[in-house]
């Protein structure tokens, strides 16, 4: 990376970013009838329309400069080639080739990874086959009905998003359910649920060493031999998913029902490898492969795809335009689309535990700000709940919204109301409402002027506040593996331009071992004096607590 060339495009873009003073996005769609074909790209029958952000010609003219000096283009090829790009871990980061096509050939460290991914996904395909056809059975000859995947963070978020987002092409006859908390309630709730004989543990972990994972898959195993009484039951009922494979062994799984995956697939970027087991069985090994298919539609897009045309460079290049330079914190992905509810929190992982850093590549403090916080619920809910503040408030929240042209679950005119809210919302937040057009409203209403004085400076918007809208013909498998490798490009051409690490995550390394050294100090008598004030006071304090009847 060239320095020099670095610091003056983000000159550039400081200097830039003064203009934007006088600007307002009402004006700009007023004075530029091509503004929406400009500042819209499509994929397939993906939309992106990012014409409503704070942005002109010269804007995006500045934020590619920045990418071009950021040296975007050696970066992507580093990765997509398996160079060792997580540097912290010494890994090379290879989701893209969980989805690529069967006849490349992709080397890592001197071997070919393509036929080991192939071989996983064959297995998975074969597995999936027998507990559909019922071949594959539990301890008392019945076919399986629940999938229970226990698994946390990168081996829960992505497969729980995943499957509650395709549900209409679920399997039918075959629920699917996630085990992730600690919190003894979350098994506890779900095992109410399902029945010993006719419920399939996945337990997904790729280190196979984390504490919540093993614990619940204990008691999910303890479970079972309660109703089976037989060792040999666990055999039909668990399986796991996992880079560890004396681990598995030693948990008591059979090595015959573990589904391998490798060190250079990262937690969060899991879905598309055998950690997607659960997706296989939920929905069929045929649309997983449809996901797969999708994303890499995307990959092959993000690599080859001029980057002003280039869907995840041009994200990525937005948030940080208003994370950088308009010093917007959070980040709103707003989609409007009840079966996506979980992809804000999926999202969250993503991008924060990517670009939650404060260092760069070469371990120096970065100058910069980097990721935003993100959060998200769908719409319309939120409009009744946050919007206000994004629409009137004093910060900038920079959103995406996100909806399909047509429903699977068509009542009525519901779907069109649906569509109308979203694009009222982007447009609303572009506009605002001045002064001139709330005094007309009011007066229109009959009001007082008296009141209309009082009332307006409470009902003006400001406008010119940013978004972009991701339209789609209809969630299907295929468009939502799109999405997501959008995102998950999108956050690393960020990590680039910041010059951090979005492959490592040592901040959750940290809460894994913290944890291992005060559950000790809780389960015996004696009280905590090793930390300071507060910790002591709070596991004493709770330690009295549990001792009362
Ligand atoms: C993801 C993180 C983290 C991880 C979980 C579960 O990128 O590394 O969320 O996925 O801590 O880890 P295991 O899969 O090893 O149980």
């Amino acid at each position: 990376m060239k320095r020099p060339e670095l610091d003056a495009a983000w000159q550039a873009l400081h200097s830039h970013r003064k203009e934007w003073r006088k600007l307002h996005l009402r004006d700009l769609f007023r004075q530029d009838k091509r503004r929406f074909e400009r500042f819209s790209l499509r994929l397939n029958d993906l939309l992106l329309d990012y014409s409503k952000n704070l942005i002109t010609a010269e804007t995006m003219k500045l934020l590619l400069r920045l990418a071009r000096a950021a040296e975007l283009e050696k970066a992507r090829e580093a990765m997509f080639s398996g160079r060792h790009i997580n540097l912290t871990e010494d890994r090379a980061v290879l989701h893209t080739a969980l989805r690529a096509p069967a006849d490349l050939n992709l080397m890592v460290d001197g071997r070919n990874v393509m036929p080991d991914v192939r071989r996983v996904l064959k297995q998975m395909g074969q597995f999936t086959d027998k507990v559909h056809k019922r071949r594959w059975k539990g301890h008392t000859g019945k076919p399986i009905r629940d999938i229970v995947n226990i698994g946390i963070g990168g081996s829960d978020l992505g497969p729980a998003m995943v499957c509650q987002a395709l549900t209409p092409y679920a399997r039918p006859g075959l629920n699917a359910h996630f085990v992730s908390n600690v919190d003894p309630t979350h098994l506890t709730e779900v095992l109410k649920r399902v029945n010993p004989e006719t419920t399939l543990f996945v337990v997904a972990s790729k280190t196979f060493t984390t504490q919540e994972t093993l614990a619940n898959a204990a008691a999910a195993r303890a479970w079972l031999l309660q109703n089976a009484k037989d060792g040999r039951a666990v055999a039909r009922h668990f399986v796991a998913v996992s880079t560890n494979r004396d681990a598995v062994v030693n948990f008591g799984i059979d090595p015959d029902n573990m589904f391998e995956f490798w060190d250079w697939v990262g937690g969060r970027y899991s879905l598309w490898s055998s950690i997607g087991l659960s997706i296989a069985l939920y929905l069929g090994m045929e649309h997983f492969e449809e996901l797969l298919s999708g994303a890499h539609d995307m990959d092959v897009h993000f690599r080859s795809a001029p980057a002003a045309a280039n869907m995840p460079v041009i994200l990525a290049l937005l948030g940080i335009w208003y994370n950088d330079f308009w010093d917007a914190q959070a980040h709103a992905v707003l989609p409007y689309d009840q079966y996506l509810a979980r992809l804000p929190a999926y999202l969250q992982q993503l991008d924060m535990e990517s670009n939650g850093k404060g260092v760069t590549r070469d371990g120096k403090r970065v100058k910069v700000s980097t990721g935003p916080i993100l959060f998200g619920e769908p719409g319309t809910n939120g409009q009744h709940a946050f919007y206000q503040l994004i629409h009137q408030g004093t910060k900038l929240v920079p959103c995406d919204f996100l909806v399909a042209a047509e429903s699977h679950n068509p009542i009525d005119d519901q779907h069109e109301m649906l569509l109308a809210n979203v694009f009222a919302q982007s447009e609303a937040l572009m506009r605002g409402k001045t002064a001139a057009e709330v005094r007309a409203e009011l007066k229109a209403q009959g009001l007082k002027k008296k009141d209309i004085d009082r009332l307006t400076p409470h009902r003006v918007f400001p406008g010119n506040r940013p978004s972009n809208t991701l339209l789609y013909h209809r969630l299907t498998p295929r468009n939502l593996g799109r999405l997501i490798a959008l995102y998950e490009h999108k956050v690393f051409v960020q990590s680039v331009i910041w010059d951090i690490n979005a492959f490592d995550q040592w901040g959750v390394e940290l809460g894994k071992q913290l944890a291992r050294a005060i559950l000790p100090e809780i389960k015996t008598g004696k009280p905590a004096r090793g930390h300071d004030a507060s910790t002591n006071g709070l596991i004493n304090y709770c330690k009295g607590l549990r001792e009362e009847p």
